[in-house]
């Protein structure tokens, strides 16, 4: 029989990029994990929190994914084509000579620019390998490293844009003092942000309080809430915000004494010196220089929501004061990008619910109360960064790139991209765009010369490396996690279990190869990862006074702060705006903004928020060739391209495409038939699922499906990176992967 003193509880958090990082329970018995459990309710309480970190259906089955047989076993080396798959088991003494001997040789003939650390975030722990590694390279001479992130490029750039800073967030309990809250692009039942926002959400709709969510799709978040649901086009997001900023207008709902006090643009009246007033929003809403004023009739053509539906909404959050209009981040991972984020932000402004209980200033609404543990980098010697989505660019020709490619740090890059560090990430191939387009860049070795990848499994980026490391999964060593916006908490991963096979953490074999370099004692300052997390964890501990010592921390698993400000967002500043600026240029929230106006970009962006027709929208001419819209989601049963290959969750929601009934009847499809998805980029098999859960015009699919091509090309895993484009976003340069053209036909 069991009993109690054979199983040990150790206490752990999840560390992918999920925003989760839900408590863990591991109970092990003779080395085994047996089962995971997590915070309850009730644990929650008895510790003063109102809602417990609680793990979803992914938590409870990370050892099913993480342990699984299919793990990489020891380090190897390329044998056949790069891409092909075809590696050889190779010793650590032979994997870090090899990685050194290359590190020195790209460094000597190309420069230190021409070495990269790919973006990824399998592990985003305190001490991850990606860090790590540019952490050496900054000892060596430098690297080229990136800006933006594949999560929230558009809305952070474009929410700095307007209010000079990303803190635009209220804390979440504040949404009980809303009168109606608009989820725009967002859907928190499935995406995890963190563990507060669904439980808010819950309360607020227990409270009677009206929520709104407007997608392409019926998400689960309506379903869950019992919303109400507006579908839209993609990408179309500012031509709604235009037209509910004329119903505003012309029924003068807006807040004007806000709008004169606080923002810069809105009108002839507040524009910046040395500017035709003419430029301002206002003056484009009326049409005077387009001669079309942006109605509710007009947005309809655009973004096929009925006019009538439009007024109302546009009456009701004018009127509903205070009202919460909250932004996901699907409508910015999108062509128009930063403009749903900016029209967001307008109708935040116009109806003055910024600065307020109950109002949300939109935008991407981080809210800090405590700090981070960090490991700061040494200064890169190499000055210059890139957009992280134009790493595909830099291979090919990266001594061409300038400012209009988004460069930063200098006018023009030194060297392409000669070798590629890949650590923790599958955004070599599965998760980046454009997959048959990435392949053929990373197939050729005279571009990149060298490609160092560690994972737990053979994955389609994997596949890529030239050196193939098994690195150890969140069980089997000691890391630290933070959340991500609003959470007020830092986790521990505690070891839970030996490393399987002959895996290890991404800093071990990097202080070996950093020996090689001369840089051993510089690069670990004589410490092992578990005295890294102890030291930073004491670095933190001097401005975060509530933290317990390390042993209890670490014993816990977890530390929740129990004393949290109430924070509602630019309160001073909205009081008095003289005293206290916004952190703008102009010292206003920039409805206008001056720096646009005067920059050159390599695509048309206009210095207000207004709709522009982006490519592969609905109005492109290519939609008489592609006529559907296809956007990705991130759906509950992965995260990224994690857990794709645990059957468990396979069960949960298999790999399909949804498509509304009367696109599927015009094409002769039926739900489960298996169809062809196809542009000009490459095509899939997938099965349809039939749904009025999503508009006519539009198709779906879930992202992160690992991609398996058959020998002509065609993808049979529905990996939507296949259809997706590397054209980037015009002020951002972000990923628009939610913006494609495809037709679809059955198989
Ligand atoms: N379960 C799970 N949770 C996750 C992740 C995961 O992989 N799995 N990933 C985490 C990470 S790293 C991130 S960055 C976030 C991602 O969070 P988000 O980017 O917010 O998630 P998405 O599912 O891409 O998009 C949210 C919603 O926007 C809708 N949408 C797409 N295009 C448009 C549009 O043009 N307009 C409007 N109005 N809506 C649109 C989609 O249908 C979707 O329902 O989630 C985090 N949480
Ligand atoms: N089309 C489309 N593409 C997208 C998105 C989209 O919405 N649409 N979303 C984008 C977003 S928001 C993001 S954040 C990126 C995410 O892109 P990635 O950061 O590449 O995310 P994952 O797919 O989670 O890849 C994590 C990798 O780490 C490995 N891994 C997991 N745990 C460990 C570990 O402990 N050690 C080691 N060594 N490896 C581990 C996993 O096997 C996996 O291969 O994808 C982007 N790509
Ligand atoms: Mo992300």
């Amino acid at each position: 029989m069991e009993t109690a003193e054979d199983i040990q509880i150790i206490h752990t958090t999840g560390r992918n990029n999920c925003g989760g990082r839900c408590i863990i329970h591991a109970h092990v018995k003779d080395g085994q994990i047996i089962k995971l459990t997590s915070d309850t309710p009730g644990e929650a309480a008895r510790s003063g929190q109102d809602f417990p970190l609680c793990a979803c259906v992914r938590g409870l089955n990370y050892h099913k994914t993480f342990l699984s047989p299919d793990r990489l076993r020891y380090p190897m080396k390329r044998i056949g084509e790069r891409g092909e798959g075809k590696f050889e088991r190779i010793t650590w003494e032979e994997a870090v000579s090899m990685i050194s001997r290359e590190w020195i040789r790209i460094r000597d003939t190309y420069g230190p620019g021409s070495r990269y650390v790919n973006y990824a975030t399998g592990v985003s722990g305190l001490m991850r390998g990606n860090e790590l590694a540019k952490r050496l390279l900054a000892l060596d001479g430098g690297f080229l490293d990136y800006y933006n992130s594949y999560s929230t490029a558009c809305i952070r750039q474009a929410t700095t844009l307007m209010y000079g800073t990303n803190e635009t967030g209220n804390d979440l309990a504040d949404w009980q003092n809303s009168h109606l809250i608009i989820l725009l692009g967002h859907n928190p039942m499935e995406t995890k942000f963190d563990c507060g926002t669904m439980y808010y959400l819950r309360k607020a709709k227990e409270k009677g309080i009206p929520i709104v969510v407007i997608d392409p799709r019926k998400n689960d978040t309506v379903l869950a809430l019992d919303a109400e649901w507006i579908p839209i086009r993609p990408a179309t997001d500012s031509a709604l915000t235009d037209a509910m900023a004329y119903v505003i207008v012309s029924e003068h709902l807006q807040d004007q004494d806000f709008l004169d006090r606080c923002c810069l643009g809105f009108d002839k009246e507040h524009m910046p010196a040395g500017v035709d007033p003419g430029e301002c929003y206002l003056s484009y809403l009326n049409g005077e220089k387009d001669g079309i004023p942006k109605t509710p009739a007009w947005a309809e053509a655009i973004t096929g929501i009925p006019a009538d539906t439009i007024i109302s909404l546009a009456r009701r959050y004018a009127l509903a004061k205070p009202a919460a209009l909250i932004q996901g981040f699907g409508a910015q991972r999108n062509a128009n990008g930063e403009q749903s984020v900016r029209g967001g932000i307008l109708l935040a402004c116009m109806t003055g619910n910024v600065g307020v209980s109950g109002g949300w200033a939109s935008g991407v609404a981080d809210c800090t109360r405590h700090q981070n543990p960090h490991l700061d980098l040494p200064d890169n010697p190499y000055p210059m960064q890139i957009p992280v989505y134009r790493w595909t660019d830099a291979v090919v020709r990266g001594h061409e790139m300038t400012a209009l490619d988004g460069v930063t740090g200098g006018r023009q890059l030194q060297s392409d991209i000669k070798m590629i560090i890949n650590l923790a990430g599958n955004c070599l191939i599965n998760q980046h765009g454009d997959i048959n387009r990435t392949k053929e860049i990373l197939k050729d070795t005279s571009k990149c010369e060298f490609i160092l990848c560690s994972d737990l499994f053979m994955t389609a980026s994997a596949k890529f490396a030239d050196i193939l490391l098994p690195g150890i999964s969140m069980f089997e060593g000691e890391n630290i996690t933070m959340p991500w916006q609003y959470g007020d908490f830092i986790g521990f991963n505690n070891k839970v279990i030996e490393p399987l096979y002959e895996g290890r953490f991404e800093y071990d074999w990097l202080v070996e190869v950093a020996e090689r370099l001369g840089l051993r004692e510089a690069f670990s300052q004589g410490r092992t990862t578990g005295e890294w997390l102890e030291y930073l964890y004491r670095e933190l501990q001097k401005t975060e006074k509530e933290l317990p010592d390390y042993q209890t921390f670490k014993k816990a698993g977890i530390y929740r702060y129990r004393h949290n400000t109430p924070v509602i967002a630019f309160e001073k500043e909205r009081r008095d705006p003289v005293q206290y600026p916004f952190p703008t240029p102009s010292g206003k929230i920039e409805i206008f903004s001056k720096t646009v106006f005067q920059t050159e970009y390599e695509d048309f962006f206009p210095a207000i928020p207004r709709y522009v027709a982006p490519p592969e929208g609905p109005q492109d001419a290519l939609a008489s060739r592609y006529p559907l819209q296809l956007i990705g989601w991130h759906t509950k049963r992965r995260c990224h391209s994690i857990h794709d290959n645990n059957p468990e969750m396979q069960k949960i929601d298999p790999q399909k495409l949804w498509m509304h009934p009367l696109d599927a009847l015009s094409r002769g499809i039926r739900d489960g038939d298996t169809v062809l998805v196809f542009n000009d980029r490459g095509q899939l098999l997938i099965p349809v699922k039939v749904t009025d859960r999503i508009m006519q015009g539009v198709t779906a699919m879930a992202q992160g499906a690992w991609y398996d091509p058959d020998p002509s090309g065609t993808d049979k895993g529905g990996s939507i990176n296949v259809l997706t484009s590397l054209k980037t976003t015009p002020y951002a340069r972000g990923n628009a992967q939610h913006t494609n053209l495809v037709e679809v036909r059955k198989a």
